[in-house]
């Protein structure tokens, strides 16, 4: 099942709170009937049932009222809706495939919601430039899909992408498994399209591949989180399309010796992920998805590696593997169902994770060589704050992003992200690597990030957004 389809399976077993700034079918205002007048009366949703579904995120911990949800189809319905929502004195939220984690893309206190959804559209890839521009609301899986169709890939992949979209990758600075090779969702943008507070188009979708005229600001709308401005479209570079793949899943003694064998993967020249996972986690992922055990004996850590290129991949593995020691446990594969297979207990994770109940999740990332004693620290504080919790630990491995999944406890039990981030703090780490800050983390964002930095973050959103009108507490903390 998808992230997608898991969500609706989890959304119908929800009870919804009263929306009193949602308003009933039929009611409307002044600014629904400006919005209206942009986008057609289709596309501005007003009742609580309608707007229900935009309003709490992926994680189910972050929910909120908005004042309704406006849909545009092209970017100029998105520069128009800027300019009437701010005549209205309104504030937005912008809001690609919902899949977030961290409570940065639902309306908090009656903002207006933009649903990037219907900017879809994908351009056939260039062949000679490797590049492809897409809509803000395009999925990962249809992008992927067009690049595929000219022999090229999207450097960055993960778990939800038949529903993350490319605008909210691009805001959230999304990782995935192929940070190791690729680098994160910012790597990949060429340029963006992006409707700023004052409702200009910023157009950055068509420029030379290398220039050093001035501030970056593609990269700096990469990781903004809607907070300067809202995307519209993207020009992404792309990269070969792999046509050998081999998958190893190794069993380790603990997360030391997986890093110690994800160290000696690194040197792999078509290496293409390095993923880790525990066994509290594979038993969760088991009872959920029925899977068989994944090797010969269980262990308490498990490192995946996966090589791509256009040849040769399953020799450069096995060489690699060889020289991991005799009495390895290891399973091996190239046929695309069972490297699927291989894969399958590693993704599921946040599948399963999310059937078991809410979590509070922690995407953080920690030096390589302090990451193994970090994940026992935070184990053991987290035992220490409550027995009750259990604690599921995953992720890229390679490029030292974890993401700890906190589970057993109330979901406004903020106590507990007190205790994990300043493990975080203390061993060198930052508080989010790949999902963002949002509303979960902002409160925690001094702890690994100086007030100097802060401060020039504040400089930027006020330059930006002198109004504060785009996505309003997220990313920066309260002013006291
Ligand atoms: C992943 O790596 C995603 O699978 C989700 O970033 C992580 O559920 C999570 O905590
Ligand atoms: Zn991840």
């Amino acid at each position: 099942m998808t992230l997608s389809g898991i969500t609706q399976r989890l959304s119908h077993q929800r009870t919804r709170p009263p929306y009193p700034n949602c308003f009933t079918s039929g009611v409307t205002d002044s600014l629904a009937d400006a919005l209206i007048g942009i986008v057609g009366s289709a596309h501005v949703l007003t009742g609580p049932d309608m707007c229900a579904p935009y309003e709490t995120d992926w994680t189910r911990r972050f929910s909120g009222r908005s004042r309704l949800v406006v849909r545009p189809g092209d970017a100029g319905q998105v520069a128009a809706i800027i300019v009437a929502c701010a005549d209205a004195g309104a504030r937005v939220v912008p809001q690609g495939g919902n899949t977030g984690l961290v409570g940065g893309g639902v309306p908090r206190d009656g903002e207006v919601l933009v649903s990037l959804r219907r900017l879809e559209d994908v351009a056939d890839a260039d062949p000679v430039a490797a590049r492809l521009v897409a809509g803000a609301g395009a999925t990962l899986a249809s992008v992927q899909h067009t690049a595929r169709a000219a022999g090229l890939a999207v450097g960055v992949d993960l778990a939800s992408r038949d529903s993350a979209t490319i605008g909210g990758m691009i805001a959230t600075n999304a990782g995935g498994i192929h940070v190791i090779r690729y680098g994160p969702m910012r790597a990949q943008v060429l340029g963006v399209e992006a409707v700023l507070a004052d409702g200009s188009t910023l157009s950055l979708l068509d420029g030379p591949l290398h220039s050093s005229a001035g501030y970056d600001l593609t990269g700096l709308l990469a990781g903004s989180e809607g907070t300067l401005a809202i995307i519209t479209r993207a020009a992404l570079r792309l990269v070969p399309e792999p046509t050998d793949r081999a998958v190893a899943l190794i069993g380790a003694s603990d997360t030391a010796d997986a890093m110690a064998l994800a160290a000696a993967a690194r040197a792999l020249p078509s290496l293409d992920a390095i993923e880790l996972f525990h066994d509290s986690g594979l038993a969760l992922v088991r009872s959920y998805s029925g899977l068989a055990a994944p090797l010969e004996r269980d262990w308490p850590a498990y490192l995946l590696v996966e090589c791509a290129g256009s040849g040769g991949t399953f020799d450069e593995l096995s060489a690699f593997l060889t020289g991991t020691g005799a009495d390895r446990d290891i399973a091996v594969a190239v046929d695309p169902q069972e490297r699927r297979r291989l894969w399958a207990y590693r993704e599921q994770h946040t599948e399963a994770i999310a059937a078991a109940g809410i979590a509070h999740k922690f995407d953080v990332s920690l030096p390589l060589s302090r990451l193994a004693g970090f994940v026992a620290a935070a184990d053991a504080r987290v035992a220490a704050h409550s027995p009750q919790a259990s604690t599921i630990t995953f992720g890229h491995a390679g490029v030292g992003n974890v993401h700890i999944n906190v589970l057993g406890l109330a979901p406004d039990d903020a106590h507990i992200d007190d205790v994990v981030f300043r493990v975080v703090a203390e061993y060198g780490g930052s508080i989010s690597a790949e999902h963002g800050v949002g509303t979960a983390k902002r409160d925690w964002l001094h702890l690994t990030h100086s007030a100097v930095e802060i401060a020039a973050m504040r400089a930027v959103k006020q330059a930006f957004d002198p109004k504060g009108m785009l996505n309003p507490g997220v990313l920066l903390p309260a002013q006291a």
